[in-house]
């Protein structure tokens, strides 16, 4: 009984240390949990030969919200994060994102239509079949890079294009 009391004080000094330390900035790290992943990227094989929208999962499993502040690739002249808006007149536009927050346990997801990776000036046609790197800059986590996969034209669009592909 008296080994059994003693392991719970251990454990409840272990759990309630890290927390007491806790103040501002660093403590953050000490009630992380999991990780930043990126997962799921894919881009697909543009119509037009300069642009390309990236679509991934930014997966926040740590415990500390976290912001995306820089993107970057070597494949395009331009990289940034958009978000498709409808404006007050009905007509599609496009916002750039500069800071994007990407809360604690959380996932943000990337696709045409809402958030998406903007690939401007591309260097060279994206083939399906290869991929590509995308760097990511996070305020807390660092930086990533991801793998892009390319894949063919249509083949990850669902909702209106999603049409189109029926026979
Ligand atoms: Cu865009």
């Amino acid at each position: 009984m008296s080994r059994l009391i003693r392991l719970v004080l251990m454990v409840s000094a272990l759990v309630v240390l890290p927390l007491a330390g806790c103040g501002s900035g660093d403590g953050a790290k000490a009630e992380a949990s999991g990780e930043l992943r990126v997962l799921d990227a894919t881009v697909e094989v543009p119509p037009n030969p300069t642009t390309a929208s990236i679509r991934m999962v930014v997966d926040n499993g740590t415990g500390t919200d976290d912001e995306l502040v820089g993107v970057a690739s070597s494949v395009a002249d331009t990289v940034s994060v958009h978000r498709s808006e409808t404006d007050a007149k009905g007509l599609a536009t496009m916002v750039p994102v500069k800071a994007l927050k990407i809360p604690a346990r959380s996932k943000v997801t990337f696709e045409p239509g809402g958030l998406h990776v903007m690939l401007e000036g591309l260097s060279g046609s994206l083939k399906a079949g290869t991929t590509i790197k995308l760097k990511l800059t996070f305020a807390h986590a660092g930086s990533r890079t991801a793998t892009v996969r390319v894949v063919p034209f249509g083949s990850t669009t669902s909702d209106s294009s999603a049409h189109d592909m029926e026979h």
